[in-house]
């Protein structure tokens, strides 16, 4: 089968389940810097992309911490994206290939603060979107409601490219994070500053979630929803 069709065909699938963004990657270059098993990683080199939306609702309520109603969300989203990906990763194995969800919330390094592969990275090459101010991968359509996770595969599929797309002029996020860990250059984020004040919310908050959103809540894109 033709890789444009294949491609095409899991897109439909994923977005028949639920999901808003798909993107396919070329990861031969970038695999390296995934923890994963060097003989896994020898056999996957693409990554497919998968977003779920974040209600703008729901993130609406966020002013100054974050809620339980997000709380809640947060968890639902990443488990109904576990479930996409395990179905897309069922499809491709019984199609003959080989498969590999990653878990769209999973820290496995609690110091540097990792997991087993950057979505963001993954997006980003998938032409999902850019790396925004606000440090989150960004979508001309979704600004930052989403979420995401990643299937690794060798299934032969047609490849996407990153977007030539920036933030520009606004500065939304920059206004309103209580960390002060934004700034004009996406590469000066602050993850310290970012990292101490989820943590200072997971404490204060009764939320046991290092979570906090008010960044997500500025970043609107074009969406009708979310304004
Ligand atoms: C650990 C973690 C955290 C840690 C911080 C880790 C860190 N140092 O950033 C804590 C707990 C603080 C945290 C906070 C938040 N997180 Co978090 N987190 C993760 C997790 C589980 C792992 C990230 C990781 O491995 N980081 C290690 C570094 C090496 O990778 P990276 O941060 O992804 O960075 C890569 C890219 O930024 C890229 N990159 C760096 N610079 C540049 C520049 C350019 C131009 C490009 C293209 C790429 C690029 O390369 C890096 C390395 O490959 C991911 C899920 C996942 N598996 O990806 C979610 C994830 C990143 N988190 C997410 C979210 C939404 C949040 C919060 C808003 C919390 C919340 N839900 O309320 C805040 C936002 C903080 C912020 N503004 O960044 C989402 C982001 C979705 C999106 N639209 O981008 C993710 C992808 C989870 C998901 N399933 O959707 N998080
Ligand atoms: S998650 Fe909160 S503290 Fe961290 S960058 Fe976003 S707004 Fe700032
Ligand atoms: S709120 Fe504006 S500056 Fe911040 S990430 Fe979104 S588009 Fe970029």
């Amino acid at each position: 089968m033709d890789k444009q069709k294949l491609h095409d065909e899991l897109k439909q699938y994923a977005f028949g389940m639920g999901a808003v963004l798909f993107g396919v990657a070329d990861l031969s270059k970038v695999k390296h810097e995934f923890e994963l098993d060097e003989e896994i990683l020898e056999k996957l080199d693409k990554g497919i992309s998968i977003g779920a939306r974040i209600n703008p609702l729901v993130v609406s309520e966020i002013e100054k911490r974050p809620t339980q109603l997000y709380l809640h969300h947060y968890k639902t989203v990443n488990h109904f994206l576990d479930q996409i990906a395990l179905k897309l990763t069922n499809y491709i194995i019984s199609n003959e290939y080989l498969a590999l969800p990653i878990p769209a919330s999973q820290i496995t390094d609690w110091k540097k603060q990792t997991s087993h592969v950057s979505h963001k990275k993954v997006a980003y090459l998938s032409g999902v979107g850019w790396q925004g101010r606000n440090n989150l991968l960004v979508n001309e359509k979704f600004g930052s409601h989403f979420r995401l996770v990643t299937v690794l595969t060798n299934m032969p599929l047609k490849l996407d490219k990153p977007k030539d797309l920036a933030c520009g002029k606004c500065m939304n996020c920059v206004k309103v994070c209580p960390a002060g860990a934004i700034k004009e250059r996406p590469e000066d984020f602050d993850h310290i500053k970012c990292f101490e004040k989820v943590r200072e919310f997971q404490k204060n908050n009764l939320i046991n979630q290092y979570i906090c959103g008010i960044c997500i809540r500025a970043c609107r894109g074009s969406c009708e929803a979310s304004r």
